[in-house]
């Protein structure tokens, strides 16, 4: 397969006007005659034929114009259809005839059949699975559908846009017909069919249009789906109130699937969701389930306008849409929620998986400029970093400043397929900033490192803060300029006030943002009564590593006083990294682990502080992860050995502060009736995290064991079903445990799903051969991809001892997984290789066995695209 690049992009040479599409729906052989309705493009030699992507594809029928195209005029391969001595002008039309297999189709793209419900999913290049077509984003037009359907087996038949009608047609079939008015690329049909059941709901928009809202479930599912409802009419009023976007079809529908490859697909009216992301109630789902279907929910929704009526011209700009919609989804539940707690599980989940990928193999910019297979640039940095990039427009220009270039925006490129760049000039042209520098952000890969320090001469009542920058090289950028870095800051003073300089020289200072330009720069603060203690990058404002030596009391200070409790959490996780690490060296050198007790100290003080609110409380006690540590030390990482520091530092804190984690254990329990508002997930996230120090104080599962017994809801049951399994995995109240939840769950597979991840990241290397043993139970089908990440997935990217066995067999167990995926499920099978992404930091020992497993593959003769993509980047 060839390589795909941004300098080569060139509009089609024939422009898509209609596209009417007829499905006679068919368990292995659905025919599909699409009508498209095309004219050359102005200026395009009258020569030039029509090529169409296909994919697996056989042609069983075309017409030009109604008439049958004779065989010199056309070669059709599985892969594409080209029509030669088209008309030079006006317009004609192709009727294209292929068949189809649904039951088939294990990639999951396309077309195809899941629990009996026929449902698609196009992006990004699955449409041309169904029909040649020109699959790509910037070939859009409005859609007529038709789907016919036996109506016992397929009650419902949805497309995209606004119900035309339907009725009875021949021999036990019906047909319903579709029509979409807003012009859009191929990736965002869609079409399901099937015997669903519905909650349905309505909302009316600020211009008084009644829109019906409908989510479709499996039959008895219905009360599952009443949050997600929820959530989606709470997504349309905030689109109106924070953006001003309107939706703009009759109806808007979602429907949940059981076997699909990622969370959601945002096709215009009609969302296909992840079951795992619509079905919720107290009984199996977790605060975290629920916070996922918020987020994922309004996430799908917001796309209308960021993605669909403003879509990318190519694959290249995939971050327009992205990008901004996690913003925008980062928004919302930052309005929904508590908002420093939100920012603090971003930047979180940013560190823990953009940053690696950002500093491994697999790095790639923003706005990438070449692709070998598009599925695998549906990336971290796409997203998260993406919407970081926005997040740091906004901060750069301000609120208002930044609300009148995304008013641009969505004004100037309404129905457009746009570029990033495009982007980017609505805010250049909506505020006269220049932000060629900053574009840099879209441009270079990798993390930037900013090295920082302050010094206070109280002589001169200044504090200058000198700031150097160093962008790493990543695959194909050896050498990096300078960008543009917004840093969020405080100076505090002693009292815990926050000083304000009388005057600034060095660089460009707007509000409480410093910009950093230059690859080294001085700043110098004015005016300033007392020595400062300096709170950098408050808010994470940019996507950096930041190196700043700040001592314990400096950091303790911080965590005390800085009005911003996002710079307080990262000032306790400065705190308390240092010593992880430093636990981590002890046990490799055979010395004994001492926490310092300001560190300690730190954590208790904060857990007792009734003035925070829980949920921030659970997250400053949330220590680093072993993946948090391992990403510090960089190289030559030995998994067992950060563990086993870890466990010793939770440990020491768990002993100094017993009556604490008791009381929180005890007292922080929510009042009434289940809600799983941010309120009451805060207080059981604290509850449960004092439960978890509490087994490190205790050392008995009896507690654990009887917190089992005593949840009454998900997320309570499973922290102690957790806490049983991977603190005493041997214990009969662990064997117990997890056999009471398989009974009692047994015939929901989303909960199941909790059981074999629980099992999957118990730590340590004799977690491998639990892993295979439930390889054969009965409740794991290899074809789902839930099930498959469930437990080769969880035990490939969160179980770091075990997947990294010293041995090397848990890179042995991943490689032959993955080639057994493979030739099913392409996508599913690259996106499971991407937890080696980091092999390279692996202690020598290890890296070998790891280098060994993707020569496996390498070698294969068989691999996907996808597969082939991934492994040869990470080899390189
Ligand atoms: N746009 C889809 C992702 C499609 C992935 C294709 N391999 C979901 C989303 O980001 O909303
Ligand atoms: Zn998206």
């Amino acid at each position: 397969n060839k390589i795909v690049e941004l300098a080569h992009y060139r509009p089609t040479d024939f422009v898509l006007e209609r596209v009417d599409l007829t499905f006679e729906i068919d368990p292995t052989n659905t025919k599909v005659d699409a009508r498209l309705i095309f004219h050359r493009r102005d200026g395009v030699d009258a020569a030039a034929p029509l090529v169409l992507d296909g994919d697996e594809l056989t042609l069983s029928g075309l017409l030009l114009d109604q008439n049958e195209v004779p065989a010199s005029q056309y070669t059709a391969t599985a892969q594409s259809l080209t029509i030669r001595d088209l008309p030079e002008s006006g317009p004609f039309e192709i009727t294209v005839t292929t068949f189809i297999n649904p039951q088939a189709n294990s990639q999951l793209m396309g077309l195809y059949r899941t629990n009996g419900i026929y449902c698609t999913q196009c992006e990004a290049e699955g449409f041309r699975r169904i029909t040649y077509f020109p699959d790509r984003p910037d070939v859009l037009a409005p859609y007529t559908i038709t789907i016919i359907a036996d109506k016992a087996a397929n009650p419902l038949l949805l497309s995209n846009g606004n119900y035309l009608g339907g009725g009875n047609y021949d021999e036990g079939r019906h047909f319903a017909a579709w029509f979409d008015p807003h012009p859009k690329p191929s990736y965002l049909f869609a079409l399901v069919a099937g015997d669903l059941g519905v909650v349905e709901d309505s909302f009316t928009t600020m211009s008084g249009r009644d829109v019906a809202l409908k989510i479709y479930v499996e039959h008895g599912k219905e009360p599952r789906a009443a949050f997600a409802m929820d959530a989606l009419k709470r997504s349309m009023k905030w689109d109106e109130e924070r953006f001003g976007r309107e939706y703009d079809l009759d109806i808007f529908m979602v429907v949940a699937v059981s076997d699909f490859n990622m969370g959601a697909m945002e096709n215009k009216g009609l969302n296909v969701f992840n079951d795992k992301y619509v079905l919720a109630d107290p009984d199996t789902a977790t605060d975290q389930d629920y916070a996922n279907i918020e987020a994922i929910i309004a996430h799908e929704y917001f796309h209308n306008w960021t993605g669909n009526r403003i879509t990318c011209r190519d694959w290249f700009q995939l971050s327009l849409k992205e990008g901004l919609t996690v913003y925008r989804d980062h928004e919302f539940s930052a309005d929904m929620r508590s908002r420093p707690v939100k920012r603090i599980a971003e930047v979180r989940h940013l560190k823990s998986e953009q940053f690696p990928e950002d500093a491994g193999p697999l790095a790639h910019p923003v706005r990438p400029t070449k692709y070998r297979e598009i599925n695998n640039f549906y990336t971290t940095t796409i997203y998260e970093k993406g919407s970081e990039v926005i997040r740091m427009i906004a901060t750069l220009l301000g609120a208002d400043d930044f609300k009148k270039g995304l008013d641009l925006y969505f004004e100037r490129h309404d129905g457009d397929a746009a570029t990033v760049e495009d982007f980017v000039k609505c805010f250049e042209d909506a505020t006269g900033r220049d932000l060629s520098q900053f574009s840099l952000w879209y441009h270079q890969a990798g993390t930037p490192l900013v090295t920082a320090s302050g010094a206070y001469d109280a002589t001169t009542a200044t504090f200058t803060l000198s700031l150097e920058q160093m962008v790493p090289a990543t695959p194909g950028q050896p050498s990096k300029e300078p960008m543009h870095i917004p840093l969020s800051f405080a100076l505090i003073l002693a009292d815990g006030t926050v000083a304000t300089a009388t005057g600034v020289t060095g660089g460009e200072v707007t509000g409480e943002v410093l910009h950093l330009t230059e690859r080294n720069q001085t700043f110098t603060f004015t005016g300033i009564a007392s020595r400062p203690v300096l709170s950098l990058n408050r808010s994470f404002s940019a996507p950096i590593n930041l190196h700043l030596d700040q001592s314990p009391d400096d950091l303790a200070h911080i965590a005390r006083h800085d009005p911003d409790l996002f710079a307080r959490w990262q000032a306790l996780t400065d705190l308390a990294l240092p010593s992880l690490i430093q636990a981590t060296r002890d046990l490799q050198d055979g010395k004994t682990v001492e926490t310092p007790s300001a560190l300690i100290t730190a954590l208790i003080e904060t857990a007792d502080d009734e003035s925070l609110e829980p949920a921030f409380r659970a997250q400053v006690l949330t220590l680093p992860s072993e993946a948090d540590i391992a990403r510090e030390l960089g190289r030559n990482n030995d998994p067992d050995a950060i563990h086993a520091g870890r466990t010793s530092v939770l440990a020491a804190i768990a002993e100094a502060g017993v009556s604490t984690f008791q009381s929180l254990f005890q007292t922080m329990r929510p009042d009434g009736a289940f809600s799983p508002d941010a309120q009451d997930a805060g207080k059981r996230a604290l509850r449960n995290i004092a439960l978890s120090y509490l087994t490190y104080a205790e050392q008995s599962p009896a507690p654990v064991a009887e917190a089992f017994s005593d949840a009454d809801n998900m997320t309570d049951l499973l922290q102690a079903l957790t806490l049983l399994a991977h603190r005493f995995p041997d214990s009969g109240e662990t064997e117990g445990a997890l056999g009471a939840f398989l009974t009692r769950f047994d015939a929901n597979p989303l909960v199941i799903d909790k059981w074999f991840a629980v099992q999957a990241t118990i730590p340590g290397a004799a977690t491998l051969d639990r892993v295979n043993a439930l390889m054969n139970d009965p409740h794991f089908t290899p074809g789902n991809p839930n099930r498959v990440r469930a437990l080769v997935g969880s035990f490939a990217f969160s179980n770091p001892t075990g997947f990294n066995r010293a041995d090397g067999a848990g890179y042995r167990f991943l490689a032959s997984q993955i080639l057994q995926i493979d030739p099913k499920n392409p996508q599913l099978a690259a996106r499971l290789l991407t937890s080696m992404r980091s092999w390279r930091s692996l202690e020598p020992q290890r890296a070998d066995h790891a280098r060994s497993a993707l020569l496996t593959i390498d070698r294969s003769a068989t691999l996907s695209n996808d597969v082939r993509d991934i492994v040869e980047r990470m080899l390189k």
